[in-house]
């Protein structure tokens, strides 16, 4: 089940959600947290849905379906994060993703920001795991996160808040690499491949947590879905069909020798 907002473009949120969970060969169900007004070219709004009509889209999924895993993505109000969490709380799930998401990439702001507190307080005690990018972590966890031992002291600071993992991604930094660090009990690892200089990444962020939360539910461990899903990112900037005015193939540039696959 994925409860995230609505990019009518389909290069994220629950559009994005369900084609990935289709491509892991799961079945997707889906709540609408809000719409957003974007195409390729950026986001120029967003409507959000009520706490009362997030429960009216759930519980009905809820008393039908057997949930596996939640992914959440963009909730843009306290209001929703509370009842997202009060919906978990009494139907309790065996995996729970949890996408931070606080913005988009063309640099629109998804969500209030009184929600990301409630998300903190509310959900992340609920939660498998949490995927923040490297800005979303420096954000929840007060850490400005330059290097990897500064990224390790962020984890560190967000696994206080009851999650059971934390994966911060950095496929979105400036450097030759890109690295994901993961943080959970038993330490640090991270997670590394080449950086492929791309403008269709809108998205990844979405498709890697719904991803992880399809792996999950198959019985797969965090450490050993992880490479999956970050394969499956790389091969889906790769070959990004390069669609709409925002994207377009000219726009995708390899720096290393990658080629489409
Ligand atoms: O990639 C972050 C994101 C998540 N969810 C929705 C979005 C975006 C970015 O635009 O629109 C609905």
């Amino acid at each position: 089940m994925t409860i995230a907002g609505f990019d009518p473009s389909g290069g994220a949120g629950v559009l994005a959600d369900i084609k990935t969970i289709t491509a892991f060969g799961c079945y997707g169900v889906g709540a609408i947290s809000g719409i957003t007004f974007q195409n390729t070219l950026g986001v120029s709004g967003a409507q959000n849905e009520s706490p009362m009509t997030i429960r009216q889209q759930i519980a009905p999924l809820f008393e039908d379906f057997e949930i596996a895993a939640i992914k959440t993505g963009m909730l843009p109000t306290a209001e929703i994060v509370l009842e997202v969490a009060e919906l978990i709380r009494h139907r309790p799930v065996p995996v729970v993703v949890i996408d931070p998401v606080l913005r988009s990439t063309s640099g629109f702001e998804l969500v209030d920001r009184d929600a990301v507190e409630a998300l903190v307080t509310q959900l992340f005690p609920l939660a498998s795991l949490v995927t923040p990018n490297r800005l979303e972590a420096e954000v929840i966890s007060g850490v400005q996160i330059k290097n990897e031992p500064q990224g390790e002291r962020a984890g560190e600071m967000i696994l206080k808040t009851g999650v059971r993992a934390v994966l911060i991604t950095g496929g979105d930094t400036e450097s030759d690499s890109s690295v994901d660090l993961l943080i959970d009990e038993e330490g640090s690892t991270a997670f590394a491949s080449e950086h492929i200089e791309s403008k269709n990444t809108h998205g990844t962020g979405c498709t890697l947590a719904s991803a992880l939360a399809c792996l999950m539910a198959q019985g797969r461990l965090l450490k050993d879905a992880i490479p999956v899903a970050r394969d499956y990112i790389r091969r889906a900037i790769l070959n990004a069909p390069g669609l709409g005015k925002g994207y377009g193939p000219l726009n995708h540039f390899p720096r290393g020798p990658n080629t489409r696959i």
